[in-house]
């Protein structure tokens, strides 16, 4: 059920922009695939703020914005690469829902599942190398695993419930993902080979590894309204992030792990927001008015140093605790 209101925003979404969405493009083109540096700390997100969900970049604080595609599908989803080179999401350009991967400053998308059944929700291996993704292609939804080209298939699951929404671990051990095996939406994590399925405590959607590898965050129901949550890898310490009356869902955990992005129904849209990793500091970083969903952090540079990370997030943003 998590997953489906995360994709029904989708839907009145894009009625209720439309006009201002129009003279939003009449008004100003932002610049196209001009990203200044894709290894800086930057966010990646969709919005139709031109007319269709399109995947753009930001820094931190809303500023900077840059729009990497520009196709009339809807391109959504957006992943960076943890080497901070390349970006994969979905899209609906070829018909069906595909996943997508094209260079950090917009370049070159190719199509790499090609498959008739929907194509979604991937995730990329520490190494860059291979994407974790959930497809129906086999009847059902399951996990499987390609090389970044597209190659090499595997399925990791096999069963006659759905398994969603996957995210390799920072270390490359383990993948957590959505399995309706036991019961909707319960949260499962299992090997990177599919092996080793345990099933943690709590239910949900989008669940993301933090960036230490300790814990998980993700969203949850409870009165009848979606929160971000966290619970530890093994299981233990499950805790509320947000609790508000509307939909919090899609958290993404900074790459220095001090800050949490994700996307709230408590504005007028639904737009991205930030928040402290325990929480508190909310605050709206894309426009009031505008649609924005599926923030996802670029890697820290990879000359940062654990003693520099701080400063890329201090800078510009101004809400560390
Ligand atoms: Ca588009
Ligand atoms: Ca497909
Ligand atoms: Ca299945």
């Amino acid at each position: 059920m998590n997953e489906q209101i995360a994709r029904k925003m989708e839907i009145p979404v894009m009625f209720q922009t439309a006009v201002v969405c129009l003279i939003l493009a009449l008004a100003s083109e932002p610049a196209w695939g001009q990203s200044k540096d894709p290894h800086s700390l930057r966010i990646a997100y969709a919005s139709n703020t031109d007319g269709n969900l399109e995947i753009y970049t930001m820094n931190p604080d809303g500023s900077g914005r840059t729009r990497l595609t520009k196709d009339a599908a809807k391109d959504a989803e957006p992943k960076w690469s943890p080497d901070g080179k390349r970006i994969a999401f979905k899209s609906t350009r070829d018909g069906n829902d595909e996943i997508y991967v094209m260079n950090a400053d917009g370049s070159n998308p190719v199509n790499v599942t090609r498959n008739p059944a929907t194509d979604e929700d991937c995730s990329w291996s520490p190494d860059s190398k291979e994407l974790v993704f959930a497809s129906n292609r086999d009847g059902n939804f399951e996990i499987y695993l390609m090389l970044a080209d597209g190659t090499n298939v595997r399925r990791l699951t096999s069963n006659q419930s759905k398994d969603l929404s996957p995210s390799v671990s920072p270390d490359g051990r383990s993948i957590v993902f959505v399995s309706w095996r036991d019961e909707r939406d319960g949260i499962h994590v299992m090997n990177y080979d599919g092996s080793g399925v345990r099933r943690l405590p709590t239910t949900g959607g989008n669940p993301r590894w933090s960036a230490d590898g300790k814990s998980i965050v993700f969203h949850h129901a409870t009165d009848g309204n979606l929160d971000i949550w966290r619970i530890n890898a093994d299981g233990s310490d499950l805790r509320r992030l947000t609790d508000h009356p509307a939909h919090d869902v899609l958290p993404s955990e900074s790459p220095d792990g001090s800050s949490i992005a994700f996307v709230s129904t408590r504005g007028d849209k639904p737009g991205v927001y930030l928040m402290a990793k325990d929480g508190k500091n909310v605050r709206r970083i894309t426009p009031e008015g505008e649609v924005a969903m599926a923030p996802c952090w670029a890697p820290l540079p990879a000359a940062a140093t654990a003693a520099s990370q701080p400063n890329y997030v201090v800078k510009g943003v101004n809400f560390r605790p």
